[in-house]
């Protein structure tokens, strides 16, 4: 989606030590190809997003893009979504917000308001879709309750969370299939053994995934009396709960 993306070389060079993954600028350069090449199905959630929108979101309400990055989400939401409707984005990377501002540029289409924020500090009010698009998976595991049920609490009777992550998986050799799988997405899409050893270690402490099973009780717990999984692409899948 970005004009400006360049080819994701971050863990290209040997590195004498790992430092823990960070969204700084280096990244931000990056992100969209990096995305795109290490997230199986990313593209089709982020259409599909859009036809999501067009179902659930509800006149004068507002949308939440939680962990926004540059705003792929967002986009694709403001395309199908009354005008008179607000988004609001969340990041707490500084060079993703500033980034994703370039992006927005000016039109004619629902409103779309930036916020530099931590989205366990985020107010959620008048929503009726709310996207969390591959970030739960970096809030600390005892806090990913809270978040969900202030998003909950902050949603229209009817209102709609996309939830988007990572996966583990309890059987054993499923998870060996699906993370083999996922390596073979990285290596097709250019990846050297040594890029992917190298990322998996920085972001080893910073993504940390749970399973569907965890994910469904975490969200009937929170409240949402409809859990369902829309998409899965490997170890990666999309989560649908509605209030
Ligand atoms: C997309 N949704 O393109 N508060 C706010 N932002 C956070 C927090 C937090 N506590 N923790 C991490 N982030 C996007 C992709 S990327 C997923 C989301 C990935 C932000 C972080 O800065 C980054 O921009 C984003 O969440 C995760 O649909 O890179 O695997």
């Amino acid at each position: 989606m970005s004009k400006q993306s360049t080819y994701d070389k971050v863990y290209s060079k040997p590195r004498d030590m790992i430092v823990d993954f960070a969204f700084d600028d280096a990244v931000v350069k990056v992100f969209p190809d990096m995305i795109r090449r290490s997230v199986p199905g990313y593209a089709e959630i982020i259409t599909l997003t859009g036809l999501l929108a067009e179902q659930y979101v509800q006149p004068e309400s507002r949308c939440y893009d939680l962990g926004c990055s540059l705003g792929a989400a967002t986009l694709s939401m403001r395309q199908r979504i009354p005008s008179d409707c607000t988004i609001v984005a969340i990041d707490n990377s500084q060079a993703m917000i500033d980034t994703c501002r370039q992006q927005l540029g000016d039109n004619d289409k629902a409103t779309v308001e930036l916020y530099c924020q931590d989205i366990q500090d985020a107010d959620i009010t008048n929503a009726s879709m709310v996207v969390l698009n591959f970030t739960l998976q970096f809030i600390e595991a005892n806090e990913r309750l809270s978040v969900l049920q202030k998003i909950y609490k902050g949603l229209r009777p009817g209102g709609l969370l996309v939830l988007s992550e990572k996966l583990n998986f309890s059987d054993v050799q499923e998870q060996q299939m699906q993370e083999a799988m996922q390596l073979s997405f990285k290596r097709a899409n250019g990846y050297s053994d040594m890029e992917i050893s190298q990322k998996r270690s920085a972001l080893e402490k910073v993504l940390i995934p749970d399973t569907f099973e965890q994910h469904q009780q975490r969200l009937q717990t929170a409240g949402f009396a409809q859990v369902y999984q829309w998409f899965q692409a490997f170890n990666f899948v999309s989560i649908a709960a509605i209030k």
